[in-house]
C-alpha cells in the first residue's frame, strides 16, 4: 500500500487538557511518522478558512470561536494508508459514539469539543497540510 500523508490538529481542548504528550505518544506508537509540527494560536477567520466547508452549517461559528479559543498542534503524519488508519485511530466525531480505545473515546468532552481532527480525504489532506506549513517545513527525510 502507498504512503500517504494526512493532517491532524491536537485542538485548543487537547492542549488545555495537558494530553500533547499522551495524544502525540499514541500518533506514534500507531505508526506515524510527524514530518512536520508546531503550536500555534488560530484567529477566528484563519479557523473558519479551514473549515470553510462547514460555512453554511448552524455551528460553524461555534467551531470557529473553539478553534481560535487557544493554542493547537498541527502536523503532518506519514504512513501507509494514513488518511483512513488516522480516522479509525482518532474515532467518530462525537466522542459518545467513538469506538472504545480511540482519542476521542478516551478524552472528548462533546461533539464541538473532540480533541484532535484528521483529514477526510488525500485530496483534503494536502490542502490542509499546505494550510499550516510550507514545503521548507516538512522534513520528509529523517534519516
Ligand atoms: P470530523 O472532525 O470528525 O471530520 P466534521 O463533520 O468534519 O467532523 O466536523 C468538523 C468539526 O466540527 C468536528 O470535529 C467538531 O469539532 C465540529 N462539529 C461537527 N458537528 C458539530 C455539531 O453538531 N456541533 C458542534 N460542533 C460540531
Amino acid at each position: 500500500m502507498a504512503k500517504e500523508r494526512t493532517l491532524t490538529i491536537l485542538k485548543p481542548d487537547c492542549v488545555r487538557k495537558g494530553l500533547i504528550g499522551e495524544v502525540t505518544k499514541r500518533i506514534q506508537e500507531a505508526g506515524f511518522k510527524i514530518l512536520a509540527m508546531k503550536m500555534t494560536r488560530l484567529t477566528k477567520d484563519t479557523a473558519g478558512g479551514f473549515y470553510a466547508v462547514h460555512k453554511e452549517r448552524p455551528f460553524y461559528d461555534e467551531l470557529c470561536e473553539f478553534m481560535s479559543s487557544g493554542a493547537c498542534v498541527p502536523m503532518i503524519l506519514e504512513k501507509e494508508n494514513a488518511i483512513a488508519d488516522l480516522r479509525t485511530f482518532i474515532g467518530a466525531t462525537n466522542p459518545a459514539e467513538a469506538d472504545e480505545g480511540t482519542i476521542r473515546a478516551d478524552f472528548a468532552d462533546s461533539l464541538g469539543e473532540n480533541i484532535i481532527h484528521g483529514s477526510d480525504s488525500v485530496e483534503n489532506g494536502k490542502i490542509e497540510a499546505a494550510y499550516f506549513f510550507p514545503e521548507s517545513e516538512v522534513v520528509a527525510n529523517q534519516a
